[in-house]
């Protein structure tokens, strides 16, 4: 895959050590991303506008990550029907639980679908799986990635039974 299924989107550069971490499950998945920053804030009418061409791009979903007062992930989802996960970032004072606050309270007919505090991770996965109601490639991806999971948490199971010698 080479057209960007996913567009992530951070308010700040200070976002990214974060927010690179869903690149990389979606890499791991094989599913082609384009990462950008851009605020609700600070840069408006980028924000709009990046949110409004979205689906004739091409993009699927949107991942849109911020902290403190975090309107970013809100904002695309009032310029786009496409799905949006909501990645609310540990920042400033309230260590993420305003972004939390922000990003998840979303008034009825405009869903963020919103991850725990700096779980760009999971952002990734969930936006697999919307693809992969159309992709059967990362189906099978996610169930690779599920069966990889199981088996290594199976040894570390066996392994601590082993030490208590059951
Ligand atoms: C938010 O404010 C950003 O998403 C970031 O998490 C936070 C702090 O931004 P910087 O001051 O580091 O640019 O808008």
């Amino acid at each position: 895959m080479t057209t960007p299924l996913v567009g992530i989107l951070m308010g700040s550069e200070s976002d990214l050590p974060v927010m690179e971490k869903a690149a990389e499950v979606l890499r791991d998945m094989g599913v082609a991303y384009e990462m950008d920053i851009s605020s609700a804030h600070r840069l408006p009418e980028k924000t709009a506008e990046y949110a409004r061409g979205a689906r004739d791009r091409g993009i699927e979903v949107l991942i849109a990550g911020a902290g403190m007062a975090a309107h970013l992930a809100g904002v695309i989802a009032a310029h786009t029907t496409l799905p949006v996960i909501g990645v609310p970032l540990k920042s400033g004072a309230l260590d993420g639980v305003d972004a939390l606050y922000s990003t998840v309270q979303m008034p009825p007919g405009m869903p963020v679908a919103t991850v725990t505090i700096d779980g760009a991770k999971n952002a990734a996965y969930l936006a697999c799986s919307i693809l992969s109601i159309k992709y059967p490639e990362i189906t099978h991806k996610l169930e690779q990635f599920r069966a990889a999971m199981r088996k290594s948490l199976e040894e570390k199971s066996e392994e601590l039974r082993k030490r208590q010698g059951r």
